[in-house]
């Protein structure tokens, strides 16, 4: 490892204890690289503030699919936003679906496509994740509809 600075940090037990128990569930060893690994999660989101950006990203969402117009609603809005490269479907119960989205475009567009699809309502759970700046030219591997 490089150099390295040690710092302190004073946390409440109860927070600690529950921190403990997170990192332990991910099979981290020490605490040190859990906190490093935190910080540079969290740099790295703070790096994506320029909505002019070009990004590749996922959304994973949770719906269900029994709520009337949900299925509609997605697919409509999938085709407005124009922002999906791929996406993969995974019929989790009887009523349950999760959808992942790999899109591509503007870092502002993508914010927005996300909040409309988690706005939709039987759309239990969303979560926009941004994986890296993109070139513009990820191909399109598949596409549904
Ligand atoms: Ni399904």
């Amino acid at each position: 490892m490089d150099k390295v600075t040690r710092i302190g940090v004073s946390l409440e037990p109860e927070l600690l204890d529950d921190f403990d128990k997170s990192i332990a569930s991910k099979g981290y060893v020490s605490r040190s690289e859990a906190i490093r690994d935190l910080i540079r999660d969290s740099l790295a989101e703070n790096e994506w503030k320029n909505d002019e950006e070009w990004m590749v990203g996922t959304i994973v969402m949770v719906y269900d699919h029994t709520m009337s117009s949900v299925g509609d609603r997605l697919t409509d809005i999938q085709h407005q936003r124009h922002v999906v490269n791929t996406s993969v479907h995974v019929h989790l119960d009887q009523d349950k679906c999760m959808e992942i989205l790999i899109c591509e475009g503007k870092l502002g567009e993508l914010k927005d496509f996300a909040n409309e699809i988690t706005s939709i309502k039987g759309v239990l759970r969303g979560r926009l994740t941004m994986a890296a700046p993109s070139t513009g030219n990820v191909h399109h591997i598949g596409h549904r509809h």
